[in-house]
């Protein structure tokens, strides 16, 4: 009744920002995103009937804010009737800080969940059971490129084009690692409730959608670099114009946008991207991840660059 499971990250290059179903959490867009290689999040489900009651270690400490949602994704994966579990989580990145922990997080809960209880369920279940925990869990059972389109009954979700046809880098700027001011799921409820601009946003996505399917299919760096800045930019205007207005970035994630300008400005291939957090992401070709690594690492205010390639979907470390 135990198993452990590993999960990346995933880095959505369209956002998925709003849901159409808050109950059954649906997205109300669809999304693409690149699945991270080089950060990870472990996690351990050990089943007991002996236990009385979930609970959560992260990275070694308890964490009783985050339990309520692990425990219903075990309730979701294994029904409300399982055994109690002690579930032990790890990763080697900042966590609720703006860098998709919550995907890898959940990603790897289900998978080990599903296999402490001897499920066997294929990848679009667990992807869809992952999802209904966190939106952007379910992108992160998939590797490379990966889309989740929406629909008003379910979601789904597929790799549109593996990491070695196109190995891209991410280099991750980490400016500010506390926790965010104010979680995804609470955010894209005010930002639907609120923001003036949340209708178009809704409206443009499939168009940017089909720009952005288009360049990974033919491997155009710079269409997918100009949709991508594009979307991202419009998913925080519709956070600004909120009430109250949600701003997650700080001076430091501004210096690094203008250093992924400079960057580009001199020949490199790379664009920016931003969660809910002040972290940038810059997306590079292979050639260039040395240039884009060593000029956010000198912008002020960086606290720690984190370079990755393009990796793994979730799965099990030591399937027996
Ligand atoms: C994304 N984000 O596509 C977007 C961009 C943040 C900004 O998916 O409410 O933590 O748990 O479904 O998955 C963050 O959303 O939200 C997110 P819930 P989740 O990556």
């Amino acid at each position: 009744m135990q198993a452990t499971a590993i999960a990346q990250p995933n880095i959505a290059l369209i956002k998925y920002w709003g849901k159409c179903d808050l109950g059954r959490n649906l997205p109300a867009v669809g999304s693409i995103s690149v699945t991270l290689k080089d950060l990870y999040t472990e996690v351990s489900v050990t089943l007991s009937s002996d236990r009385l009651q979930d609970q959560l270690l992260v990275n070694g400490s308890e964490n009783l804010p985050m339990l309520a949602r692990i425990s219903a994704c075990l309730d979701s994966v294994v029904g409300e009737n399982r055994a109690r579990a002690l579930i032990e989580s790890s990763s080697n990145f900042p966590i609720a800080a703006g860098l998709a922990s919550s995907a890898s997080a959940f990603a790897a809960t289900t998978v080990a969940a599903a296999s402490a209880a001897n499920l066997n369920l294929g990848t679009d279940e667990l992807a869809r059971l992952a999802g209904l925990a966190s939106g952007s869990a379910a992108r992160s059972l998939y590797d490379g490129f990966v889309e989740l389109q929406n629909t008003a009954e379910t979601i789904s979700v597929k790799s549109i084009r593996d990491t070695e046809s196109w190995p891209l880098q991410v280099v991750v700027a980490i400016t500010e690692v506390g926790p965010k001011a104010t979680g995804s799921t609470e955010a894209m409820e005010i930002s639907r409730a609120t923001s003036p601009f949340y209708d178009s946003w809704i409206d443009q996505q499939e168009q940017d959608l089909d720009v952005a399917r288009l360049a990974i299919s033919q491997q155009d760096f710079g269409s997918l670099a100009a949709i991508a800045e594009h979307n991202c930019l419009k998913m925080h205007s519709v956070m600004w114009a909120s009430r109250p207005s949600m701003m997650y970035w700080n001076s430091a994630t501004m210096r690094c946008m203008q250093a992924v300008r400079q960057l580009q400005e001199d020949g490199h291939r790379v664009f920016f991207t931003i969660d809910a957090g002040p972290q940038v992401k810059a997306v590079c070709v292979s050639e260039d991840v040395d240039a884009v690594a060593e000029a956010l690492a000198n912008t002020d205010g960086v606290r720690e660059v984190m370079t990755s390639g393009l990796g793994h979907a979730a799965r099990l470390v030591n399937p027996s």
